[in-house]
């Protein structure tokens, strides 16, 4: 087990997946550590393939939500379940190192959640997505929503099968997130800015933060919420629908 961050490879294969290029791994060569990182990565992108196949026969939008902890990932997931329900079809895949508080607050809105803990490992894996799909109950053509573990280095690394990475960055974190952790960021599609209500108490620089984030992904999008006051969630909202698939005949 690796001790530097938790995650739950052990030493020799931990410091080898993306993000952790320091050596940990005493007495292994470059050319062996660079074959066990290709075999991790190489498995888990089969499996990744496997859940993108069944996602995409039930016209499923998976999407993988990933953040430092406490951006505020089940606030604006519960606020995007609450007014979506009854319109579409929606499920939730939860992952966390301990507890079950957040599937526990996703399942007080109705909707279905499906706890992943992932022990001391700090990152969901697609053969551990793959294996919460069997179990959890959504109709075609609905949203899964993926929460991985609070971590904005290791999940960069793992495709889960989704459609689109969401990274969420809150302003309490400082702007300078995107250059910090450029991986990440890199992966994401779309990053939400959220707790803009805190703006007028913090020294943070929107336009800074939004020119890092386009500096290491220049296509990504962006768009400014609160999730606890509501500002925006409209159209985080039309984003989801626009990206959604169409329900398979
Ligand atoms: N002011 C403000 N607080 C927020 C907002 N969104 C979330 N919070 C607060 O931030 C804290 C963390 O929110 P969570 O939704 O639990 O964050 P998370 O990303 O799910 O956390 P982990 O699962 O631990 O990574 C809570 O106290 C929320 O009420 C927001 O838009 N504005
Ligand atoms: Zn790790
Ligand atoms: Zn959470």
């Amino acid at each position: 087990m690796c001790t530097v961050c938790g995650c739950g490879t052990d030493s020799a294969e931990h410091s080898l997946i993306r993000g952790h290029s320091h050596s940990h791994a005493a007495g292994l060569n470059n050319a062996r550590m660079v074959q066990i990182e290709q075999d991790i990565l190489g498995k888990n992108n089969q499996y990744a393939a496997q859940n993108r196949q069944w996602l995409a026969e039930r016209g499923i939008l998976a999407l993988n939500l990933v953040s430092s902890p406490g951006s505020g990932k089940t606030t604006l997931l519960t606020e995007t379940l609450t007014r979506l329900q009854g319109n579409l079809p929606m499920a939730v895949i939860e992952g966390d190192q301990q507890t079950s508080n957040d599937a526990d607050r996703i399942r007080a809105t109705g909707v279905p959640a499906l706890q992943i803990n992932t022990g001391k490992g700090c990152h969901l894996d697609a053969h551990m997505v793959g294996q919460a799909l069997e179990s959890l109950p959504i109709a075609n053509g609905g949203i899964l929503f993926i929460e991985n573990v609070g971590n904005l280095v290791c999940p960069a690394a793992f495709d889960l099968g989704e459609a689109h990475k969401v990274v969420i960055l809150s302003v309490t974190e400082g702007e300078d997130k995107p250059i910090k952790y450029p991986d990440m960021f890199h992966a994401a599609d779309l990053m939400i800015l959220n707790k803009i209500d805190l703006l007028p108490y913090l020294k943070f620089d929107v336009a800074k933060c939004e020119e890092y984030a386009r500096r290491v992904n220049p296509t990504i999008q962006i768009l400014h919420v609160s999730a606890t006051s509501g500002v925006g969630i409209g159209g985080w909202l039309d984003w989801l629908i626009c990206v959604k698939p169409p329900v398979p005949a």
